[in-house]
């Protein structure tokens, strides 16, 4: 056997098979280190218990970005990666362009692949507490594939004034890809709801960034009566193909039209609430805004902050990429994507002279309910020179995105800025 030296500091290394760092937590140590790494550990008696290899403690899920294609990482512990603007131009996302977003680490079992045993608990305010598992799932309960954009409450981040705390998010911590499960509602009449229940707390089973499995990564909920509507469901597939790690695997809801983070990934219990879910980054500054609109900087009270819900009227540009180069007085198309969180974007312009005028954009209709919709302009850049196109789309209550950042919260959430590109034109 050729013992390759291995890199601890390249996670990318061939330590990828090194995943099994909380079974290791779970021996003494002693011969089960050698065994994991494939290869004799000199010193292995000296290592104390408690004191993890290197080798093992690598797992921020780092080594999947491999399949992910042109994403930009903002950390890896944990794991963040949005995806520029022109690689969203797809309808349904792709895997390799899906933004990550990770609170804490991909659970074994997301990496290991095994849904073996795998079961979702759903319990407190029912009739009849369920146990499920993905079989039951797939076979007890109308299955559907729906298109539903995922965006990450703090997408946008990175444009306000004074900038918040937490990842620095530009535009694309969003996708919308196609997703394959069973409809909560249908789940929860099933369960029986009581008539106490007016919230969902979701759990799951990753790993704090402390290592201490006791302690809850992430768990947000959703109000009963915006579940009841139907559209968010508890999925197992993403563009026909089994959960990712990164993505969930095996199963995740997907609460569309709210912040991302009410979609909890390696989902294994709902919790039916009598009250606002109080799970971890539900309460505090937690993809919560002020009540009521404050000055930029502002300290607000805790008491006066409330659950960041439906996400505001958002569109981006798509294609061309930013900084391309046109011909000037040629016909070239603009298009992008456009949505919202109560789902009905109800107009799309762009503006070619910095918003002095507005053009109105052709807009498809959306797939299905909370899909983004395409919008597609022709635009003629005059003479040489640079110029930016602005988007700007219109929910169904005429409230527009505005050309500057909305208004400021402490934690930066909900930024829906129109988006600019820039391009040349040539003679
Ligand atoms: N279990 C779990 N679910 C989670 C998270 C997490 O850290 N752990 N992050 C949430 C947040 S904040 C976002 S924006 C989305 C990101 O989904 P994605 O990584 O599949 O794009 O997952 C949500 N669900
Ligand atoms: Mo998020």
């Amino acid at each position: 056997m050729t013992a390759e030296p291995r890199n601890p500091d390249q996670p990318n290394s061939d330590t990828t098979q090194l995943k099994s760092r909380r079974a290791f937590m779970k021996t003494t140590g002693l011969t089960a280190l050698g065994a994991m790494l494939g290869m004799a550990v000199p010193f292995e008696r000296n290592l104390l218990p408690g004191i993890i290899p290197v080798a093992l403690a690598q797992d921020t899920g780092m080594d999947l970005m491999a399949a992910k294609k042109g994403l930009v990482v903002l950390g890896d512990r944990p794991l963040n990666a949005e995806v520029p603007a022109h690689l969203l131009d797809a309808d349904i996302t792709p895997y390799e362009h899906l933004f990550v977003r990770m609170n804490g680490l991909v659970p074994q079992t997301a990496l290991d692949q095994n849904a073996e045993g795998w079961t979702l608990t759903i319990d407190g305010e029912v009739e009849n507490p369920l146990e499920l598992t993905i079989d039951d799932l797939k076979s007890r309960f109308e299955n559907v594939t729906r298109c539903l954009v995922i965006e990450c409450g703090g997408n946008g981040r990175a444009f306000f004034q004074p900038g918040t705390s937490g990842n620095q998010w530009t535009v694309g911590a969003v996708g919308c890809p196609e997703w394959t499960g069973v409809r909560l509602s249908d789940v929860l009449k099933e369960a029986g709801l009581k008539e106490t229940a007016v919230y969902t707390g979701h759990y799951s089973n990753d790993v704090h960034l402390s290592g201490d499995e006791e302690k809850e990564v992430i768990s947000r909920g959703a109000p009963i009566a915006k579940i009841m509507e139907g559209d968010a469901i508890l999925a197992w597939a993403m563009n026909g193909e089994p959960l990712s790690p990164l993505h969930g695997f095996p199963l995740r809801v997907i609460v569309p039209g709210y912040p991302a983070s009410a979609s909890q990934k390696y989902l294994t219990r709902i919790w039916i609430r009598d009250k606002e879910h109080d799970g971890a980054k539900m309460t505090g500054d937690s993809y919560r805004i002020p009540a009521y609109p404050v000055a930029p900087g502002t300290e607000v009270p805790e008491s006066d902050m409330v659950v960041l819900t439906d996400m505001p009227i958002k569109s981006i540009v798509t294609f061309p990429q930013t900084g391309a180069e046109v011909k000037a007085g040629e016909q070239v198309e603009v298009r992008g994507h456009a949505w919202c969180g109560k789902g009905d974007v109800s107009a799309m312009h762009v503006s070619i002279d910095f918003g002095q005028t507005w053009q109105e954009a052709a807009l498809e209709p959306a797939v299905n309910r909370f899909a983004w919709q395409r919008w597609r302009a022709n635009v003629t850049l005059p003479q040489q020179g640079y110029y930016e196109i602005w988007a700007r789309a219109t929910d169904g209550d005429g409230i527009s995105q505005p050309p500057l950042s909305p208004v400021w919260n402490p934690r930066g959430y909900a930024n829906n800025i129109q988006h600019r590109i820039a391009l040349v034109a040539t003679a």
